[in-house]
């Protein structure tokens, strides 16, 4: 938009005055942050209204973008940069004495995702909005966010977020269009003087789904879409409701939309997380069927204009509930409306991992949803009938819904929809091949993949301002727009100059790390060591304790030769791990002994140091990343589906170190394997260990001194105040089996390592490396992963750009 430095002053002025009825030289901070947030909402507000009008004058298909999690961040200074007044609106709060880095941190980061499945969903509607796709985000406005992780003695400590204490300046309650949703009862079928079937309910909870919208910005391009949140609450009450009773009902509604579950890649079969699902799909599917009965096409169409996007399979009751209001509401005969729904949904898969598929019991869902369960079973009915002509009785049995007393919501999700896709090609490929193999002979063509992608608006424009602007002046700007342009950055490889501004830039965003280290940590860290980042939730498979073990064995290797020839290091941390994971919690609590114990050595010569940030969550990792060196992917091969981290970090010149799981696969054949460190198992001897059962991981314990060393350090008091955690993880790793392959990969791990101390230490050699890192991170913008979805999977109009 355009916005004179003159008129923002004014406008600034003018609403401090009408929000306040005060002088902007009296106002707090937080203040100052609720002004700017209601103006740039009104600088979007016609462009918001706008879009909608265009979309609906157009008949434009729409995509809607279920999820559970949306994990946003702070939306300030995004929302500035999308509507391209960032550098104004700075300028103009510092003509008026106001630092606009000042106000930014007044506001609330909701926390409304676990990690990389929510920031993905995050990232998407930011894409969609700037690559004008009309797509929509649907979720939950839980009132808590992602617990605030708090470290009492190295032990992790829940508290709640309450990120909406003070207001949502972003987001609009649209009363008008709340819906009920209903929860329970009794639920018969009557046949109707015309044979067909009708139901018949009796004695359900009404739940009222309010939605509160927010406006997601385009980046300069005037499209703004809409994230809609829906809040859970008491409809309005008769005459006869008694007071006690109706207390009752509000606590039992309100905690519907009250708190996100903290389970990443983990599943609890909790009935108030049944409720949460079953409410906003249920709220978005009817809010969906509304809108599009306004535009008065036959819904037998519904498919050419609305497209449902179910992101993994939290929302998968999206396909039983469109079925429900196609047969009872829009009295669709079965066929017509399996057809419909079968066209309008699509499924994407974001994990392999057992424990992450969500099954319900059937008691528990046919209780809470009778008719959706009546629906259910006639879906599987159909298929299995409709299956066991075609194919092998034990394939049918195994991709059946419903089975051993259970609900498979997978199942359900790619029975009812369209297109099925992973992640990254590995993950896709495990998918075809191994976890969902029986769905790939049954569906082939509905399988493909889509690697996942990040926005380079969030995680370099607004993250790195000094690395956009040496860009910018290297190769211009086109790549903000088509980022792979990023690639024009290669002709620099071999350009001194260039190579040693990106160490400069690399080194002041580490100073600037410290210093906020320092600040709120007390930790002094040397901004000339390499800064070594593992950031992502913490997850046995996700191995930070491989990274740990190997920082133990450095420590011994420095306790014994204090003259080692190593480079320092700061190993930075940042994890959150699930309440009720233990095993996650007792990793947590070693790392932050083994912290104590090293930090405190002054015999080490500040060589090591580790940072375990607290709370880690999307405002930290802005301030991390862009001052990594070393980007730790070191999951056990086939297991992390993608990651994002790794783009991120790659975009901001970290090197990889990575085993060859998830993107990473595709990192490396977009740098070339010169500019990545890739190490341990590969995927197919992952499953060669699997089927032959020949790993055993005492034996590396029995035979290698170094890793014997460290893991007797576990469990011999060498680490302060963790003897029990010690224990645990020693036993886990030596006598049960070590189910993620730490041992095995340790040796290949510390060679990997060794490799970068002596790389880092040219430092054009490591700028070139960071620079062609950068230069091949445009492929991975999730503004191509959602052109690839719209042209590919949801068939609504987008501008693709060449790839
Ligand atoms: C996560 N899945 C995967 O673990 C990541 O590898 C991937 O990058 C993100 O999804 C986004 O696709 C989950 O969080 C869950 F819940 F599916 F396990």
């Amino acid at each position: 938009m355009d916005l004179s430095k003159r008129k923002f002053k004014d406008d600034y002025k003018k609403m401090m005055t009408e929000v306040y009825s005060m002088d902007i030289s009296e106002a707090e901070p937080t203040e100052q942050f609720f002004v700017l947030g209601n103006l740039v909402r009104t600088y979007s507000s016609k462009n918001w209204s706008h879009t909608n009008q265009v979309y609906v004058e157009n008949k434009q298909k729409q995509t809607y973008y279920f999820s559970m999690e949306f994990l946003l961040g702070r939306m300030l200074k995004s929302n500035l940069l999308n509507l391209g007044i960032l550098n104004t609106v700075r300028d103009g709060l510092y003509d008026l004495g106001i630092d606009l880095e000042t106000i930014v941190q007044m506001e609330p980061d909701p926390g409304l995702g676990n990690g990389g499945l929510g920031r993905l969903a995050a990232c998407f509607i930011d894409s969609m909005a700037t690559s004008e796709i009309p797509g929509h985000g649907n979720g939950i406005r839980f009132k808590y966010g992602l617990f605030k992780q708090k470290f009492v003695n190295g032990y992790q400590v829940e508290l709640p977020e309450n990120w909406l204490q003070n207001g949502n300046v972003w987001e609009t309650r649209k009363m008008h269009a709340a819906v009920t949703v209903r929860l329970y009862g009794k639920v018969w079928l009557e046949k109707t003087a015309s044979g067909v079937l009708e139901p018949h309910y009796e004695g359900a909870q009404k739940v009222l789904a309010v939605p509160y919208d927010t406006a997601v910005i385009g980046y300069k391009n005037d499209v703004v879409n809409t994230l809609r949140l829906w809040s859970a609450e008491v409809p309005a009450q008769d005459e006869s409701t008694d007071y006690w009773s109706f207390i009752h009902q509000r606590n039992q509604i309100e905690s519907i939309s009250e708190v996100l579950y903290p389970d990443d890649s983990n599943y609890e079969g909790r009935l108030l997380r049944l409720k949460q699902e079953y409410f906003f799909v249920s709220a978005g599917v009817q809010s969906i069927i509304r809108h599009y009965k306004k535009m008065r096409v036959p819904m037998l169409h519904l498919a050419e204009k609305v497209a449902i996007h179910i992101n993994d399979t939290h929302p998968a009751l999206s396909v039983p509930e469109l079925m429900r209001i196609l047969l009872d509401e829009e009295k669709m005969d079965w066929e017509h409306a399996w057809n419909v729904t079968v066209n309008v949904m699509s499924y994407t898969n974001h994990t392999i991992m057992s424990e992450a598929l969500e099954k319900w019991p059937i008691d528990m869902i046919s209780t809470l949803l009778p008719r959706i369960y009546q629906i259910i079973c006639e879906i599987d009915r159909r298929f299995t009938m409709k299956m066991s002509t075609l194919f092998d009785p034990s394939i049918v049995e195994r991709t059946r819904i419903i089975e051993c007393g259970h609900v498979k919501m997978a199942h359900l999700a790619i029975i009812g929809s369209h297109s099925i896709n992973g992640v990254a090609q590995l993950h896709t490929t495990i998918l075809k091949e191994k976890v969902l193999h029986d769905f790939y002979l049954i569906y082939p063509s509905k399988f493909n993949n889509k690697t996942n992608g990040i926005t380079q608006r969030r995680w370099l424009m607004l993250a790195n301002e000094p690395l956009c602007n040496l860009i910018n002046r290297k190769i211009g700007n086109d790549w903000e727009t088509t980022p792979t342009e990023l690639k024009m950055l290669k002709a620099f490889r071999d350009d001194e100059k260039t190579l040693i501004e990106l160490a400069k830039i690399k080194h002041q965003n580490k100073e600037r790390f410290a210093k906020h280290i320092q600040k709120t940590m007390g930790l002094v860290l040397n901004p000339d060591a390499i800064f070594d980042v593992q950031i992502k939730r913490l997850h046995a498979y996700k191995r930070q304790l491989l990274n740990l073990l190997h920082i133990l064995s450095l420590y011994f290797q420095l306790k014994d030769h204090p003259e080692a020839d190593l480079h320092p290091r700061v190993f930075i941390f940042g994890a959150k791990a699930a309440p009720s994971y233990t095993y996650a919690k007792q990793i947590i609590k070693l790392i932050n002994s083994v912290a104590d114990l090293i930090n405190q050595d002054t015999t080490i010569k500040e060589k090591l140091k580790i940072v375990f940030v607290e709370n880690y969550g999307v405002s930290l990792a802005e301030k991390i990343i862009p001052a990594a060196d070393i980007s730790e992917q070191i999951s056990l091969a086939s297991k992390e589906a993608s990651g994002t981290s790794n783009m991120k970090l790659m975009l901001n010149g970290a090197i990889t170190l990575a085993t060859l799981d998830g993107a990473n696969v595709e990192i490396r054949d977009r740098v070339g394997s010169n500019n990545i460190i890739i190490f341990g198992l590969r995927e197919e001897e992952v499953y060669q260990y699997y089927h032959d059962g020949s790993y055993h991981s005492k034996s590396y314990y029995d035979r290698n001194p170094v890793l014997r060393r460290v893991l007797n350090a576990l469990i011999d008091g060498t680490i302060p105040d963790a003897e029990a955690e010690g224990r645990s993880v020693f036993d886990s790793l030596v006598y049960y089996g070590d189910e993620y392959f730490v041992l095995r990969d340790f040796d290949a791990y510390s060679a990997a390592q060794k490799q970068i101390d002596q790389l880092y230490r040219d430092t054009l050699k490591w700028q070139r490396m960071a620079l062609i890192n950068i230069a091949g991170a445009g492929t991975f913008s999730s503004d191509y992963t959602v052109q690839q979805y719209a042209s590919q999977i949801w068939d609504v109009f987008s501008r693709i750009r060449d790839i």
